[in-house]
């Protein structure tokens, strides 16, 4: 690394402490406003606004009623063929079991056909009436099975965990925030084919409007494990909480990138979560300490398989991950849209490595609607004693770059505090923005204090 030479000899520079041990990376809060931390959070809710969030704590879903859709998703496979696969009898017949479901439960249900080898697919969209339509917070599972068998864990156990999901919405007659859409996709198995045919077919606007997507894919596994994914901070984090409220560790979901239908809605930067128990990958002994079960076992010996019935299920995995998505529902669903003028901030201190390479700390950032705007306020609060090292980047969510400031040696003077005037205005506002901080030179050494984006 070229040390920068221009300035004072570097034996008069001061040296810097040891930069304590910090986070590197997002860490965000979860704050009743968005999903992400919001400068100046608000003050402990007064004890009326506390029992209102009480009373809007998502009920226990029934177990039962999980598994009768999950009899009934079998019962249809076992007549039409032994599956439920895209363009096969048995996914309309599923189509068809769960667009009845939701017409009675007063949702307004969309079929949106697609063609994928040859056949035609379905997607099944049901929207719960009211809520803010441009604050929309999707939840979704594949309905369709491989051709080798009645999917009943895969997906079948998403497909059952999501419809549930949106039937306790209807007897509750939940009044959310925000506007809520629930999503069975055609043709997973193909491919995310009907996930990316509903991405692709959204206008710009219509993707901007979409505050979050949550994704069940097998979460009843018979050996199950406890995956969370990690694409978004907030979501994650709001999954990975409510497993710690019932005292079960979960781990990241690592080999799902781009591998079910949340990968359309990351790719349209559009903030994505989900659960998963595994599918093929082998239960180490680490895990089925934490988890029970079997080490040294698929977490579903029925992956893609003939066997994958309704004897392919995990109950307890089943019922817990269907309350889970009820809480994230009735969590994010309900929260406060983030009024005009939000701060977004990110408070975690981030390392700058010596003369050496870049680091970045991200803001996701959800419940905007359209583009980023012109005068998007940037406050940067980097602690370093020579701020001539330093290169700091604004990343908009589809990583185009925006220079906030550039090296210049011989500015010897302490920390960057300041607020810079970025023109977002070609920017979706929505996603993951980042700020990059590079030392450019050896010696004198800081890291990230904090930064936010005010809209
Ligand atoms: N591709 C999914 C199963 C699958 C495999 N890895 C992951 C990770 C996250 C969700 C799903 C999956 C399928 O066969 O439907
Ligand atoms: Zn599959
Ligand atoms: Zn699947
Ligand atoms: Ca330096």
């Amino acid at each position: 690394m070229t040390s920068y030479q221009a300035g004072p000899p570097r034996s008069f520079r001061r040296r810097t402490a040891t930069v304590a041990a910090v986070a590197v990376g997002a860490l965000l809060a979860v704050t009743p406003a968005s999903y992400g931390s919001t400068a100046g959070a608000p003050a402990a809710p007064a004890p009326a606004a506390a029992a209102q969030a009480a009373a809007l704590a998502a009920p226990d879903i029934p177990l039962a009623n999980v598994k009768a859709h999950l009899t009934q998703f079998q019962s249809i496979a076992t007549a039409n063929g032994g599956n439920r696969a895209h363009g096969r009898a048995g996914y309309k017949a599923s189509v068809d079991y769960v667009k009845a479901k939701l017409d009675a439960a007063g949702f307004t249900t969309t079929v949106q056909q697609f063609t994928s080898s040859g056949a035609t697919g379905y997607n099944l969209i049901a929207d719960w009436p009211g809520g803010d339509t441009s604050q929309v917070l999707m939840a979704g599972a594949h309905l369709d099975s491989v051709s080798s068998g009645a999917g009943i864990n895969d997906n079948g156990s998403g497909s059952a965990g999501v419809l549930e999901t949106a039937l306790a919405v209807s007897r509750a007659q939940l009044q959310p925030t925000k506007h809520l859409r629930f999503a069975w996709w055609g043709a997973e198995e193909l491919g995310m084919v009907g996930s990316k045919y509903y991405v692709n077919s959204l206008t710009s606007t219509d993707r901007s409007r979409i505050a979050g997507y949550l994704n069940l894919d097998m979460i009843a596994s018979p050996n199950p494990g406890y995956f969370v994914y990690d694409d978004n901070a907030a979501l994650e984090k709001v999954f990975k909480d409510w497993y710690a409220g019932i005292g079960v560790p979960t781990e990241i979901e690592t080999e799902g990138d781009g591998r079910s239908d949340h990968a359309p809605f990351k790719s349209a930067g559009i903030p994505v979560g989900g659960l998963f128990t595994g599918a093929s990958s082998v239960k180490t002994s680490a895990q089925a300490t934490k988890w029970g079960g079997t080490a040294g076992q698929a977490f579903d010996r029925c992956y893609h398989s003939s066997c994958d019935s309704t004897t392919n299920i995990n109950d307890t995995a089943l019922d817990r991950n269907t309350d889970a998505l009820a809480h994230a529902v009735w969590t994010l669903g309900t929260q406060a849209t983030p009024p005009p003028g939000t701060t977004f901030e990110n408070t975690a201190d981030v390392a700058i490595p010596d003369g050496g390479a870049a680091v970045t700390s991200t803001i996701a950032v959800t419940g905007r609607t359209g583009n980023a705007p012109s005068t998007l306020q940037v406050g940067v609060d980097i602690k370093h004693t020579w701020r001539g090292d330093l290169v700091v980047d604004l990343l908009a969510p589809d990583g185009t770059a925006y220079r906030l400031k550039s090296s210049s040696g011989s500015d010897s003077a302490d920390n960057v505090i300041a607020t810079y005037t970025v023109n977002a205005s070609t920017e979706t506002a929505n996603g993951s923005w980042r700020l990059r901080v590079q030392d450019v030179a050896a010696q004198d050494t800081g890291y990230i204090d904090s930064w936010k984006l005010t809209f």
